[in-house]
This record gives structure tokens, sequence and C-alpha cells, in this order.
């Protein structure tokens, strides 16, 4: 797997002064470009605070992996085409929402969201799915494929499945449970995100899942709280250091359950909406955008200021029971 490859990415560009004076030089191995220089995503170091650390261990949960963590799968070449293969597992375990709630997870991998699966458009993805949750589970993938791999037929406990289709069309898809009632199979936390890439590739930026979700932790369906990748309230303990004037892509799913819609907005700041991410030119900008649930967009920005900047849906008493966090702005 070369999970966080993207860490830090480069690419060849034909000018000096995009981005501010972000561009470092460095060697260039092409001899057709040997004019040109490489620009370095830089992603800042995340030093976590006691608070953070604390919550980490006692929860469960690790909202930091899910933020800038790609899981590119094994990958192997049949018949001149790449293949990739995810092993993923339907688990339970028991997480602490805060100090007062645990709350039973049916998940994947023992992580909430599951580990993001990242493919290139036309690659052949394999997923190896084995169900050790103790319910009948099932992984649903959005995108385009055959009904045999559709994902509603319920994999038992201690059975297991493959999952095999061509990744496409490019864009920000997900994964689900679909088992009934999938209100219920999702809110306990069976899902992730599946990203593919178009053929030519995105320009670099520092790259961030953001995925929204409620806890319904009483079973009265509704959501008692809700959170970013999985954890109430970590991002405001724990702010998200980005850099200034660097390009910031943030891959944004909404997976709240009960609530028809939740919208995205960020602080002192302006988007650009790439709808499913299935266009390389943005359809609009703003500040808000309304999702209903499984809707999921890449929004791309800067910050030209640094500081803390909250990001939150617009339904406060969602943003305020958990769904809310900062990016931290840092100087190059
Ligand atoms: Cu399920």
């Amino acid at each position: 797997m070369d999970r966080q490859r993207r860490k830090i990415l480069g690419l060849s560009l034909g000018g000096i002064g995009l981005l501010g004076g972000a561009i470092a030089c460095s060697p260039i191995t092409f001899s057709d470009r040997k004019d040109k220089l490489e620009q370095k995503i830089i992603v800042p170091e995340m030093k976590l605070n006691e608070v953070a650390q604390e919550r980490i261990k006692s929860s469960g949960l690790n909202p930091i992996a899910a933020l800038r963590e790609f899981d590119y799968g094994k990958v192997s070449q049949e018949n001149g085409r790449t293949v990739r293969e995810f092993e993923l597992t339907a688990k339970t375990k028991t997480v602490k929402l805060d100090a007062a709630t645990d709350f039973i997870t049916w998940n994947v991998n023992d992580r909430v969201p599951g580990p993001t699966l990242r493919a290139t458009e036309g690659d052949r993805v394999r997923i190896a799915f084995s169900n050790q949750a103790g319910h009948s589970h099932s992984l649903h993938f959005h995108g385009e494929h055959p009904s045999e791999m559709d994902g509603i037929k319920p994999i038992r406990n201690g059975a297991a499945t493959i999952y095999e289709f061509d990744a496409k069309p490019y864009g920000v898809h997900l994964y689900h449970c679909h088992i009934e009632p999938v209100t219920r199979h999702i809110g306990k936390g069976l899902y992730g995100m599946f990203i593919v890439d178009p053929p030519t590739p995105r320009p670099p930026a520092d790259e961030i899942v953001l995925i929204m979700a409620g806890y319904d932790t009483n079973g009265d369906g509704r959501n008692e709280m809700y959170a970013f990748n999985g954890l109430p309230h970590f991002y405001m303990q724990q702010p998200i250091a980005v850099q200034q004037n660097q390009l910031l892509r943030l891959y944004v799913l909404n997976m709240i359950e009960f609530d028809p819609v939740a919208t995205f907005h960020v602080h002192a700041n302006m988007f650009q909406v790439f709808r499913t991410g299935r266009s390389m030119t943005p359809s609009e900008e703003t500040d808000v955008i309304t999702m209903g649930t499984a809707e999921r967009h890449i929004l791309e920005l800067k910050y030209a200021f640094t500081g803390k900047y909250m990001f939150h849906p617009h339904q406060d008493a969602i943003a305020e029971a958990g769904c809310m966090g900062l990016f931290d702005v840092v100087a190059r």
C-alpha cells in the first residue's frame, strides 16, 4: 500500500511567482523541463496537543488518520492494466464520543469513517470484504458498476465476498453498508470515501478529507451528536494546520442520516465548487454549499491571511453538537 503517497506532491510548472513565492527550486529529471520549476506542496506538521492526544487515546477514533490518509490498495498489473486490491473488514467497536457517551459502532477496519480508498479512472478495483461484525453487512459503492457488484446482498457474519469493478467515473464517491435499516447501518459508522482520480491529475494541492456524520446515541431516530471524521468537536480542540497561500483541496462528504440536509460553510473565505468532483473546472464560487445525505464535492480554496478559521454546517444546531472545526493557517 502506498498510503500517504501524496503527503508531499511535486509538479513542474512553467512560471515563477505562482502562489506568491510558494515555489521552491528542486532538480528536474526530465530533460525537456529543464527550464521549469517544481512546486512542492507543504503539509504542515500537526503537533497534537494534550487534549487531542487524550481524546484519540480514550475514544478509539483517530480523526488525524482520516484527514490526509489515502489507501491506494495493493497495486499490480493484469493484462496491461492497473489492479488495486483492498482488504476491508466489517467490525464492531465501542468508542467514546465524549467523556459520558459510549457508542457501539459498526465500521470498516475498526475505523469511523472507514479508510479513504483511492484509484485512477479505469483502474480495476478488487475489494475483498469480510464480515466480522456480528450482524449481516455489505459494501455498496457509488460510481458505475454491474448490478451483481452493487453490494445490496447481505454478507452474513463470518462470511466474505469480493466486489470487483472498474473505477469510474472520476470524482468523489463513497461506500457504505446497504443493509436495512440503512439509516442505522450508516449511522453506526459503516461508510467511507472512495476517490476516483481523473486520468489527467488535478493540480497539486494539500488534500484533506472531511466527512460529516451524525450519531443517534439513544436510538430515537434523531442525532444527538455530530462530527467531522468521526469524533465530535475534535478539530476545535486540534485545529487542522494548513499553509498560507497554498491550494487546499477539500473532499467533503455528507454522511448524516436522519437530517435531510447539511450545509458546509467556511469562515472568511470563498471556495470553488467541483460538484461530485465530476469536472476539472469549478461550477461556482461560494462560501456555503447545501448537501443532502451522500452528496459530496471537491472544494478548493486558499487562505491569504494566517490565523484560525472555523468551518461547519450552517445548521448551527448540527455545528454546536460537534460538527465544527478550525483551520489554523500558518505562514510559509
Ligand atoms: Cu451494515
